[in-house]
């Protein structure tokens, strides 16, 4: 108690220098005697200061994470880590509104043309935009493992524009990531399938099934991925992980790790081994080396073939054409991550308890000198000697890796649930490539993330372990915890990093996350004019607007053109027939910020939020005969319940 008190005297110094004696020593025997009965600890009274934010101060920097099996994506503030956000994208999302107008309704049904509605996603790893190698805070895109799609979420608003479904993929993990301009957002395939997405039995796995990675072109300006402009490169099939596009030196080129590289098929319920156990015999998988630059060439030049109406790039010609090469990578790896200078490639090893650095240069000039090795499949493999500059001895079951700005590698180990720092080439000033420290975590770390870690310049302060399980943090909520967010401090150099917070995550398993500098978002408070259609990004030609609200009949369609504003809707009363189709326009006319409108018609499964300018069309079949209310779902006044409407059905 001794040390604690110390501290708060130290602090109660600070503020006597700007309140006066009184105050001062009714802080030390207040925060004295609060520490005491809670049983703090010196480090506990530090990461509480260090994270406490007083009432409307902002955070410093925002964390986008993936939702996992909620289909969404988390926004979190740092260092409160404060949830700031829930975006919709693979999944309907009422709060938002996000599928139940028209246009979101088109954007969520993206992949699910063949019968199948798809109403959720697996998001895995989310990716800033980037200009110049650092994030930009104009777009982010995220995977959905599940369905092989990419989803753009454009920063101005938070909201989901586009969702792409992979035509020669049906599941993804390499994805998403961006070249540092952002001309291309990769996703590669994850378990190997025939891409032409026919039947091929399993016995002909070796020459039916493929490996696959998608470059998706992205167009700035349009603030959408350019289908027509994008293609994949076929891969063999192993089973490609995780990827990250090179940077500075090795911008241009794009990286691959890989398991199974046994090819093995499976069947433990005809007595073999199951997948854990053939696939990860071998002592080495595939680190996948890309010439993007030269794809895209050689694309560009007609030498694609067209799968499914899709560009995609044989093996025979990346194989002849020298842009694909191999490097050892052991055993059974998972991350791939580029250090911000580009030049180091760092795979970690998972059931090996290494982390591998490539050297970009080695790799160079490997492939200059040439190989005689060669995969099945005709893929040069480079020799490990060749292009690995270290191997760092890290812990057990290392899967992914985050840079600093201090010259240090972070390394999550999932089995022993910690996160390592090492030092990389030197610049640290520590002994290169050695581990200098350990902080546990709990428990089972997945991903960690570094703020702005993965740009060319990464800013230190702060790392965010993603842990997979949090048994003993929370109170009990029944068998499904929750996820355990911890927020490190790391700006300290050598031994020190603490953990400063818990947070719980009741909302599926976030795996990835990026951390950006919250002043490179500049997002719109309200829309920039009434009328505002959120898909476009501009003023919908069709939209209602104040003055002209009205309800017109054409043939067996109504249309309504209404408004919405504190605290009605106008117009109020809606007649139509059975069986009418209703198009249903509404703009939210409000011009101040957080007006927000929400228009619920039970019965017909309707919520739209409607953000100030926002206007939204949403259309529906009244086939239910019948009186209904519809309702602002939004609490946006003192006479907000009185803010609804009749919609009545006729026979
Ligand atoms: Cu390691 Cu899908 Cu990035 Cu999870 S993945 S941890
Ligand atoms: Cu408008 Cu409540």
């Amino acid at each position: 108690m001794k040390v604690v008190r110390s501290i708060i005297l130290g602090l109660a110094s600070i503020l006597l220098l700007s309140t006066g004696l009184a105050q001062a020593q009714i802080l030390t025997d207040e925060a004295a005697a609060v520490a005491s009965e809670r049983g703090l600890s010196e480090s506990d009274i530090l990461a509480a200061l260090k994270t406490y934010m007083p009432s409307g101060e902002l955070d410093d920097y925002v964390m986008f994470s993936s939702g996992g099996q909620s289909g969404q994506v988390l926004v979190i503030g740092l260092p409160s880590m404060r949830l700031l956000k829930v975006i919709g994208v693979f999944s309907p999302e009422s709060w938002q509104g996000w599928g139940y107008g028209t246009d979101a309704q088109e954007i969520l049904a993206s992949g699910s043309d063949n019968g199948v509605e798809l109403t959720w996603g697996d998001t895995h790893h989310p990716a800033l935009s980037e200009t110049a190698g650092d994030y930009d805070g104009q777009y982010l895109f995220i995977n959905d493992k599940a369905n092989a799609r990419v989803g753009v979420i454009d920063l101005r608003d938070f909201e989901t524009k586009q969702i792409v479904k992979n035509p020669v993929a049906n599941n993804d993990h390499g994805g998403a990531y961006v070249t540092p301009d952002t001309e291309w957002v990769i996703e590669g395939a994850q378990y190997s399938v025939p891409t032409s997405g026919t039947y091929a039995s399993i016995d002909e796995y070796n020459e039916e099934y493929q490996g696959m990675v998608t470059f998706w072109k992205f167009n700035r300006e349009q603030g959408r991925i350019d289908y027509d402009a994008s293609f994949a490169m076929e891969l063999p099939p192993y089973w490609q992980d995780i990827a990250d596009a090179g940077k500075l030196v090795s911008d241009g080129w794009v990286f691959l790790n890989s398991i199974n590289s046994e090819r093995y098929t499976g069947g433990f319920e005809e007595g073999k081994s199951p997948f854990e156990v053939g696939a990860s015999q071998n002592e080495f998988d595939y680190l996948h080396i890309i010439n993007l630059d030269k794809a895209s060439e050689l694309v560009a030049a007609g030498r694609a073939e067209t799968v499914n109406g899709f560009k995609v790039l044989p093996l025979e010609t990346s194989a002849a054409e020298g842009v694909l090469f191999f490097a050892p990578e052991p055993k059974s790896p998972h991350g791939v991550d580029v250090t911000p200078d580009g030049k180091f490639i760092v795979v970690a090893g998972k059931l090996s308890p290494t982390v591998t650095a490539y050297s970009f240069q080695k790799i160079q000039d490997a492939i200059a000198k040439g190989t005689s090795e060669q995969d099945p499949y005709g893929i040069p493999i480079l020799a490990f000697e060749d292009v690995v500059e270290a191997q760092v001895e890290i812990g057990l079951g290392p899967l992914h890796t985050q840079f600093d700005n201090q010259g240090y590698g972070y390394t999550s180990l999932f089995l022993e649930s910690a996160v390592a720092r090492w030092s990389l080439d030197g610049s640290s000033g520590e002994e290169p490539w050695t581990v200098v420290t350990k902080t546990p975590v709990n428990y089972n770390v997945g991903h960690i993330t570094a703020a702005e870690g993965d740009t060319v310049s990464p800013d230190g302060n702060y790392l965010v372990s993603l842990n997979k399980w949090s048994v003993d943090r929370f109170v009990n909520v029944g068998p499904l915890l929750p996820q355990d967010l911890q927020l490190l401090d790391i700006s300290k150099s050598g031994e020190q990093m603490q953990v400063l917070y818990d947070m719980p995550m009741g909302l599926a398993e976030p795996h990835y996350a990026q951390i950006i500098k919250a002043d490179k978002l500049n997002p719109w408070q309200v829309y920039p004019e009434t009328g505002w259609n959120p898909t476009t990004q501009a003023v919908d030609p069709i939209a209602a607007m104040p003055g002209e609200e009205r309800i017109e009949r054409d043939g067996d369609t109504v249309h309504i053109w209404m408004t919405a504003v504190r605290s009605r809707f106008n117009p109020e009363r809606i007649e139509v027939k059975k069986g009418d189709r209703v198009v249903w326009h509404v703009t939210n006319i409000e011009r101040a910020v957080d007006n927000v409108h929400g228009l619920a018609l039970p019965d017909y499964n309707i919520n739209l939020s409607l953000e100030p300018g926002e206007a939204q069309t949403f259309e529906f079949i009244a086939d239910k005969e019948g009186v209904f209310t519809y309702y602002c779902s939004e609490f946006c006044s003192a006479l907000h319940l009185e803010m609804a409407g009749y919609l009545m059905v006729s026979p």
